[in-house]
């Protein structure tokens, strides 16, 4: 037991809801909300929570589930009964509504109740930063970034992340959207496209046909008329396969750093998706957690509120070491460890971000084929920044 001085100056919330672990998509679909709970534990090991201020979040209202989608979707997803579970599986040819019901999107029991909790995390951190209560808001439960007004797509059903944005919008004049998911961020996207309050970059790996869900090319920048205030504040960054730390992290701060500069955010919404992390069982990057951790880092320099969602992550073990890291980044263990953990003890020296994260080469496995040349990166750089010259706020 060690004397615990929490430091003033900033608050960071951790926003998580035990009971959405014990609901699952199915044996064998790629997404486990268990890695939830291990992240949660993870963290509570290293002592993160006596940093931070922790509350078990509450399931969002069918209203405010409805500030974005649909009443027949809502209705239909509430209804909708999971003993039809796998239809398209046994009947390929039966009607699948809404999107629900397929392999990906499968009706599964408590579902509804899953997504109310999913979104009810995002509203309770979007609400803090909103309250000035907090500064950086964690909810790793959140990041559903697929899902449309009234349709699931991609193991995404409630769009928690629209929600969460609508409600920065009430406070904050900007929301710079940032998705880090080795997918594209469709659905959010898409929901602010005619909008210049909110603009979105999505960093992925674009392959049309082939790697889910097939936009996000380079050119889709918003709206084309000008006359459309949308126009060039949706940013895309497409990528191959085998990406790594030193190149993702050098787009990422030329890229995010100039967007910074010319939108001047009010408020950060980061999608930390886990899938772009070597060795993840749908991901095709090499990215590190430290590299994929650098992100929130670098966002952090901005000095601004910020919310760090969850979203993809499909190597439970890996996705828990990365958000834990994202954690101790977001509280700055680094900077806060004087005041946390008293010189005397002799376990102090485990709490420096270096000794808790080990590089994990090792046990992400074999790194994939990098096919991402320097030139079409600086290519990539200089498109963005010529999208930019448009963006004056
Ligand atoms: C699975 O093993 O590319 C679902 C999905 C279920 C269990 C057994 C069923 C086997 C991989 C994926 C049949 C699976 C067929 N099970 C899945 C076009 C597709 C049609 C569906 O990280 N089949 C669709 C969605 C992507 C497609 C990625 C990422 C979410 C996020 C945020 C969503 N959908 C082809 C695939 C399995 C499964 C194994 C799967 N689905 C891999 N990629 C997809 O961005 C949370
Ligand atoms: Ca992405
Ligand atoms: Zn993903």
């Amino acid at each position: 037991e060690y004397n615990i001085t929490r430091p003033k100056g900033y608050t960071v919330s951790y926003h998580f809801n035990p009971d959405m672990e014990p609901h699952h998509f199915g044996l064998t679909h790629p997404m486990k909300p268990f890695r939830l709970t291990l992240t949660k534990s993870l963290v509570t090991a290293y002592g993160m929570n006596f940093a931070m201020d922790n509350y078990n979040t509450r399931i969002a209202t069918y209203q405010e589930l409805n500030s974005f989608h649909t009443s027949d979707y809502l209705d239909y997803l509430h209804m909708a009964p999971p003993e039809e579970m796998p239809r398209d599986i046994d009947n390929p040819d039966k009607e699948v509504k809404f999107n629900l019901g397929g392999s990906d999107c499968p009706l599964f029991h408590g579902l509804y109740d899953y997504c109310s909790m999913s979104a009810g995390s995002s509203l309770d951190a979007a609400r803090k930063i909103c309250n000035k209560q907090s500064d950086i808001a964690i909810a790793w439960g959140g990041g559903l970034h697929h899902a449309k007004k009234s349709e699931a797509s991609g193991f995404c059903y409630i769009n928690d992340i629209v929600l969460a944005i609508l409600q920065l919008l009430r406070c904050y004049p900007r929301v710079l959207y940032i998705d880090i998911d080795v997918h594209h961020g469709d659905g959010v996207e898409e929901a602010f496209y005619s909008t210049d309050r909110v603009m979105t970059c999505s960093f992925h790996k674009f392959a049309p046909d082939v790697f889910f869900p097939g936009t996000g090319g380079l050119d889709d920048n918003g709206p084309k008329s000008e006359h459309n205030p949308g126009a060039h504040h949706a940013i895309n960054v497409p990528l191959n396969d085998g990406i790594t730390d030193e190149q993702y992290g050098h787009l990422f701060q030329s890229i995010i750093g100039k967007i910074n500069e010319k939108f001047r955010p009010s408020v950060i919404a980061l999608q930390c998706g886990a899938d772009s992390l070597a060795g993840d069982r749908l991901g095709r990057f090499n990215l590190q957690v430290q590299g994929h951790g650098a992100c929130a880092k670098f966002c952090k320099t901005f000095g601004i509120p910020m919310i760090m969602f969850g979203g993809g992550g499909y190597t439970p073990r890996n996705v828990a070491r990365a958000w834990a890291y994202e954690t101790s980044v977001a509280i700055d263990i680094d900077e806060k460890i004087n005041k946390i953990i008293p010189d005397h003890t002799p376990w102090r020296k485990h709490f420096v971000q270096e000794e808790l994260f080990p590089s994990l080469e090792q046990i992400l496995g074999d790194p994939r084929v990098n096919r991402n040349s320097q030139k079409r990166l600086q290519e990539i750089i200089q498109h963005v920044h010529e999208q930019l010259r448009f963006v004056n706020a």
